[in-house]
C-alpha cells in the first residue's frame, strides 16, 4: 500500500495506490492525519485504510497520469551523510582536506558512534516528482544523492520510506566541510517521492535496491545501482540521534545517505533528466535546470 499526492482541478488529493495500482483517494489532507486517526482507532494505519476505501470504487485513471505532488509536505528534511562505504570513499577523493594516510573526518564520521545528520530542506525547497531539480550557479560539479527516505512521526516512529534526491555540490563541499550547507542546500535542491510506500508493507527495509539513470538529450549516460544491505547504520539509530533533545514534527523525512555516486568526472547539466528506482516505491523523475546567476550589488 503506497500513499500519493496529486493536483486536479487545483484540489490537492491525498490517495492510496493499492497493490494492484488502483488509486482511491482519501477524506484527508496528509498521510499524517491518517497515521492518527488510525491510532486514535487502534488499528494499523493499513487497515483503517482498508476500512476507508472497502466498497469503493477507485479512479479510473492510473498513477502515471495524475499531476503528482510530493507525496507529503515535508515540514522539514534531514539527511545522513556517510552511512555508506561508497559515499566515504567519494567524500575522500573529493576533500582537499586529505594528506597522504592522515584519516579524514569522512572515516572518522563512518566509524563514529555517532552519525552524521544536517538539515537538508524545508517545505519550500522541496520539490516532488517531474519538477524541475536546480543546479547552483557557483558550483561546477553537481550530481544527485539517491536515498531511501524515511517519513517519521514526531515520536521518531518510521511510518513509510520514499524516494529522495539530496542534490550536491561535490566541489564545494570538497573545498571545506564547512561549507556543507552551501554544498546541500539551495532551491529546489531536495526531491521527493513519487510515494511512500508503508512502512507495515515492507518486508525488508534493509534489503531494497536503488536504481539512478541519467539521460542527457534523451540518452542514458549514467546508470547505477545499490542496495540499502550495504547501509552501515540502522534506520532506528539515525532517528534516534534525530531525536535527540530535538524538536521533530509530523511528516519529517530522513534521508539515509548515499551509496551512489556517479563517475568522478561526471556533472549535472542543465536538460538532463534523473530517475530513481526502487521497485515498491516507484520511479521519481526530475529534469535539471539551471538557476540565472545572481548579481551581487553592494
Ligand atoms: O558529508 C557529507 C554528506 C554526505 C552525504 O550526503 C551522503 O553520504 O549521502
Ligand atoms: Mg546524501
Amino acid at each position: 500500500m503506497r500513499i500519493i499526492r496529486y493536483l486536479e482541478d487545483s484540489q490537492e488529493i491525498v490517495a492510496a495506490v493499492t497493490d494492484d495500482h488502483i488509486v482511491y483517494p482519501l477524506p484527508f489532507r496528509d498521510l499524517m492525519e491518517v497515521v492518527r486517526e488510525a491510532k486514535h482507532r487502534q488499528i494499523s494505519t493499513v487497515s483503517y485504510i482498508q476500512t476507508l476505501i472497502s466498497g469503493k470504487q477507485g479512479i479510473h485513471k492510473e498513477i502515471g497520469e495524475l499531476n503528482l505532488l510530493a507525496p507529503i509536505v515535508a515540514p522539514e528534511v534531514w539527511a545522513s551523510g556517510v552511512t555508506y562505504e561508497k559515499s566515504r570513499e567519494a567524500r575522500n577523493y573529493e576533500t582537499v582536506e586529505k594528506a597522504a594516510g592522515q584519516e579524514t573526518c569522512y572515516d572518522r564520521v563512518y566509524n563514529a558512534e555517532r552519525p552524521e545528520l544536517f538539515l537538508k530542506s524545508t517545505a519550500a525547497r522541496t520539490i516532488g516528482p517531474n519538477a524541475p531539480v536546480y543546479l547552483r550557479s557557483d558550483s561546477n560539479w553537481q550530481i544527485p544523492e539517491p536515498e531511501l527516505g524515511l517519513v517519521i512521526t514526531r515520536e521518531g516512529e518510521i511510518v513509510g520510506y520514499t524516494i529522495g534526491n539530496d542534490m550536491s555540490c561535490r566541489d564545494i563541499e570538497g573545498e571545506n566541510p564547512l561549507y556543507l550547507p552551501q554544498a546541500k542546500i539551495w532551491k529546489h535542491s531536495c526531491a521527493i517521492g513519487p510515494a511512500i510506500r508503508l512502512a507495515e508493507t515492507v518486508e525488508d527495509p534493509y534489503n531494497l535496491q536503488l536504481t539512478c539513470r541519467i539521460y542527457r538529450n534523451d540518452q542514458l549516460v549514467v546508470e547505477e545501482s545499490a542496495n540499502t544491505r550495504q547501509l552501515r547504520r540502522r534506520y532506528d539509530e539515525l532517528v534516534s540521534f534525530l531525536l535527540r533533545d530535538n524538536e521533530v514534527f509530523d511528516g519529517t523525512v530522513l534521508l539515509t545517505g548515499t551509496s551512489i555516486v556517479p563517475p568522478n568526472q561526471f556533472t549535472l547539466e542543465d536538460g538532463d533528466r534523473i530517475e530513481i528506482e526502487v521497485p515498491g516505491i516507484g520511479v521519481l523523475s526530475n529534469p535539471v535546470k539551471s538557476l540565472v546567476k545572481q548579481t551581487v550589488t553592494k
